[in-house]
């Protein structure tokens, strides 16, 4: 039988409100189950002791001070698999250089060891509250999309859709086709971003694709009078490999680097990979792509810690940017209630599913929809959001529509401005010919979301 360590790590006489008001602990709200045959305030104990101070059994060189940073089980309903803890800020580990708190101190603490624990059957973070003293300590953004509205020509206040594609195919291309793909899509669009895994692979490398990328963005530039954005991927293992590209990409775009963002794939390179280029490059806006994260954030995931946690942790860590899923309207896993995953990042002050949040002007982080979007698939999102101050990429929906990527971006664009004018989308098709033509691109699409739209659009969707 394991020791049960309820009466020093746990305490349900505690108040939220007074943990809250004493701005002396990070709060986490878990939803965890115990192996069969543990009690569950034993479990949640155990589990507060192994991600604070504690391990499985007494040790005899704790001593009465190490109590100061214990994490304590302040609520717990076996019911609904509810565990809430509250841990002490300065369980936490700061920086030497700065003083600052880091992310991965946070991750290996609360969502650590306790996540493979015999004790416990599951547990995952659904999520938590940052202090007022903790929201000073982290980076947060140091751009956010009012930089790229500026950059745009836009209002730096709901400036509004920005249409972004991707790269796609997402890997093959050598340098010439890869900067032809993107000159296709400037002449429509505002923004294109490296796919995920794309670098400086040996088909295509860094050295010769970027300076052709920027010749196609100051053509695109020129024929269309419209500012373009890059987001160029700089993910490696390497903190010298990430900034020798993140350096020879500025050094490429030259006159034109403001344009260029940063992509880091946050998941599988983590906290230390985001905040090297945060910290390296805090003039360029910081692009988090989650790849991977449906290993611990799925709806069917019992572990780790949900979306909503992650893009709270990628806003504290400081991206400018991070992919927030399609809201049950792409190809991604996702419904619409994940509305709350933009709203954390991108709002000052927001009610999650645990805790109330105030960000005391921390910088936004924009949310970015990617994922078997088209122009279809948009008025419904914007609706279901409320807003459309977002980073759109589609690939698919750019690269897959029948007259041209230029086409595509520019029926991302109807989409949007046929949401923000109300107006309905087959009548909005017949003025606008790229946003009609997409339903000739995405047949399948058009028949789910508007069905019998071939009769009502008639000739406007032909060539
Ligand atoms: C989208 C995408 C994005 C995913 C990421 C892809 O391409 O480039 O990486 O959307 O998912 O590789 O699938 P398409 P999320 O537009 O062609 O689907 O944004 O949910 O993290
Ligand atoms: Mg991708």
């Amino acid at each position: 039988m394991a020791l049960d360590q309820s009466v020093r790590y746990a305490d349900l006489s505690l108040r939220e409100d007074d943990l809250i008001a004493g701005g002396k602990h990070i709060l986490c709200a878990y939803k965890m189950k115990p192996q069969t045959g543990y009690g569950y305030l034993e479990a949640a104990a155990h589990f507060a002791a192994e991600s604070s101070t504690g391990t499985n059994v007494e040790v005899s060189t704790t001593d009465d001070y190490t109590k100061n940073f214990d994490a304590i089980v302040y609520q717990i309903d076996e019911a609904t698999e509810e565990m809430r803890i509250a841990y002490p800020i300065d369980l936490f580990d700061r920086n030497m250089t700065d003083g600052r708190m880091m992310l991965v101190s946070f991750l290996t603490l609360t969502i650590g060891n306790n996540q493979g624990m015999g004790d416990i059957a599951h547990a995952q973070m659904y999520d938590f509250y940052m202090p007022p003293r903790a929201i000073q300590l982290f980076d947060g953004p140091a751009k956010d999309i009012s930089d790229m509205w500026r950059m745009l020509g836009r209002p730096v206040v709901d400036g509004g859709y920005i249409a972004g594609t991707i790269i796609k195919p997402k890997l093959g291309l050598r340098p010439e086709p890869f900067a032809a793909a993107a000159y296709q899509f400037w002449l429509g669009g505002d923004f294109i971003k490296n796919d995920e895994p794309q670098g400086n692979q040996v088909f295509c490398p860094a050295r010769k694709v970027y300076p052709l990328v920027y010749d196609s963005m100051k053509r695109a530039m020129d024929e269309t009078g419209e500012a373009k954005l890059f987001s160029a991927n700089i993910t490696a293992d390497d903190h010298f490999e990430m900034c020798a590209r993140a350096d020879f990409i500025l050094e490429a775009f030259g006159p034109d680097a403001d344009k260029v963002a940063f992509l880091v794939d946050g998941y599988v390179g983590g906290p230390g990979m985001v905040t090297t280029a945060r910290r390296q490059y805090p003039g360029q806006y910081l692009h988090y792509h989650r790849a991977g994260h449906g290993a611990v954030t799925s709806p069917n995931s019992k572990r780790g810690y949900t979306a909503y946690v992650l893009a709270k942790m990628a806003r504290l860590q400081g991206a400018s940017g991070i992919h927030v899923g399609t809201m049950g309207y792409g190809k991604m896993e996702g419904s619409k209630d994940d509305r709350n995953i933009a709203y954390i990042i991108e709002r000052d002050s927001y009610t999650g599913p645990a805790y109330h949040q105030e960000w005391f002007g921390m910088k936004p982080t924009t949310p970015i929809i990617s994922g078997g979007m088209n122009a279809l698939r948009l008025p419904g999102f914007f609706e279901n959001l409320g807003h459309g101050n977002v980073i759109n990429t589609a690939g698919g929906g750019s690269y897959g529509h029948i007259d041209s990527p230029a086409a595509g971006a520019l029926s991302l664009r109807q989409a949007y401005e046929c949401w923000k004018a109300g107006a309905d989308p087959i009548e909005w098709a017949r003025e606008h010919k790229e946003f009609a033509r997409a339903f000739e691109s995405f047949p399948h699409d058009a028949d789910a979301i508007y069905p019998g739209w071939r009769d009502k659009l008639g000739a406007a969707a032909h060539k």
